[in-house]
């Protein structure tokens, strides 16, 4: 079975992603954006978040806590931090990952030497991601964010979950350190973006780690999704080809924009099309900016392109087995699998994280491919997912999660779901 990464990691490298910076900078919203890209990628990635560790001794701990004259404070905290590094060593050596995360603050030079050591021990690269803001405005922001969904200020007053939160900050403004040692390996994000520094990126992984966090903004938007309308090939259950809509998928055109309007609001809004008439179609009459984009493209059923899932189960019976049994990793002759789909999807993820609100018209298996890096579905999964016809998808990005809204046009079309381990033929 091809196990190939979509990234190039050919130096069989190990990394370990040090976040820094102080609370409230976005570092733990940036550790997990990481690990949800990297997994996409099929790059084996996990976060260790240091306050949860130490949430297991102290679960409510005052600002005191954190002040560096508390010797039982310091001695806890390192003690997080050691179990933390313990797990992801553990996690390196038994489930083989590539990229771990330390997410803490490790706010001095000297707890970054002593990561930087231990790691090298055990042959894993440090790459230091610090997060740095003196923009007030962000800071309160996100401090908004986390009394509200930490875990540290579970069922305390708001305004004394912030107060305690800002006076546990001036604790670590005391003694922290920004990152400027030369012969580390890091990239220090300025007010989000606004400056980013880059210092001794050495490997492909790396950089394409730097891009990424680079790309990266919080501010506020939405990103919907929708296959294209019931098209002609659909209604005869054939795959591929460059078919016009149905009339049932005419109809879906038509109500689209108020759909849309409905949802959308007064926000500007960009439209995203592949370059195959159904999505052109689809998208016709939606009073918005369009690109078409050939990465949006269907997934390339090669030989079976114009075939019905019968036909390929009758003249490529093994082919039929081989996608029902691995359907990510199956690739068509002459054709493309879902990790091909998604390697071709990567700079539409990097452009729709730069964005902000984006509506995106294209076809099922690209659809999935998309939902499941926002929604984190796991690839065993993500090919086998149910995305209707004549069906708008709303997704929220949110500090922790995504949030999802499904709105029908309740115009009917054929179903094209095929479940896994059922067979087209005798029925
Ligand atoms: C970050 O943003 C704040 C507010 O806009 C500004 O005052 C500050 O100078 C910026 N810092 C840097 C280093 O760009
Ligand atoms: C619907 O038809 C299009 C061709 O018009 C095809 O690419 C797509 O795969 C079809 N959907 C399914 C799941 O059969
Ligand atoms: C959460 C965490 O581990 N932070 C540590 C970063 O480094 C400083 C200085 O050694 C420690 O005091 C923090 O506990």
């Amino acid at each position: 079975m091809a196990n190939g990464y979509t990234i190039n990691n050919s130096e069989h490298q190990r990394i370990c992603v040090v976040m820094v910076g102080l609370p409230a900078r976005g570092k733990s919203l940036m550790a997990q954006k990481i690990v949800r890209y990297l997994s996409w990628l099929s790059i084996k990635a996990k976060s260790f978040n240091v306050g949860s560790y130490r949430r297991l001794e102290e679960a409510h701990p005052s600002a005191e806590f954190f002040d560096i004259h508390n010797t039982e404070g310091e001695r806890m905290r390192l003690q997080a931090a050691k179990l933390a590094v313990k797990d992801m060593m553990e996690w390196f050596e038994e489930e083989q990952g590539i990229v771990g995360i330390l997410d803490a603050t490790n706010s001095t030079k000297k707890r970054r030497e002593w990561i930087r050591q231990l790691l090298a021990e055990h042959d894993i690269e440090p790459f230091f991601v610090e997060s740095w803001c003196d923009d007030k405005e962000l800071i309160m922001n996100n401090i908004m964010d986390v009394k509200t969904s930490s875990p540290d200020y579970v069922g305390q007053d708001p305004e004394e979950a912030a107060k305690d939160f800002m006076e546990r900050i001036k604790k670590y403004e005391e003694v922290y350190e920004t990152l400027d040692d030369q012969e580390l390996t890091y990239v220090k994000i300025i007010n989000i973006s606004t400056q980013v520094v880059i210092n001794r990126i050495q490997s492909y992984l790396q950089s394409r780690i730097v891009y990424y966090v680079m790309n990266l903004h919080i501010k506020r938007r939405c990103i919907w999704l929708s296959r294209h309308g019931e098209s002609e090939y659909n209604l005869t259950g054939k795959l591929g080809g460059d078919s016009s809509l149905s009339p049932r998928g005419q109809l879906y055109a038509e109500k689209l924009p108020q759909l849309v309007r409905d949802a959308v609001g007064d926000r500007p809004l960009t439209v995203w099309t592949s370059t195959l008439k159904r999505t052109q179609q689809t998208a016709k009459y939606l009073p918005y900016p369009k690109l078409h984009w050939k990465a949006l493209d269907e997934l390339d059923a090669g030989v079976c392109d114009g075939m019905t899932y019968e036909e390929i189960e009758r003249d490529f019976p093994e082919d039929f087995e081989a996608r029902d049994k691995n359907k990510y990793e199956y690739r068509y002759r002459g054709g493309e699998s879902y990790r091909d789909v998604v390697a071709r999807l990567e700079p539409i993820i990097m452009e729709l994280e730069r964005q902000e609100n984006i509506m995106i018209v294209t076809h099922q298996a690209v659809l999935r491919c998309i939902y499941a890096y926002f929604m984190n579905v796991p690839q065993d999964r993500s090919p086998w997912m149910v995305v209707p016809l004549h069906t708008l998808i709303q997704l929220e990005p949110r500090p922790y999660s995504t949030a999802e809204t499904r709105v029908p046009a309740n115009i009917p079309a054929v179903s094209t779901y095929r479940e896994k381990g059922t067979s087209t033929l005798d029925k």
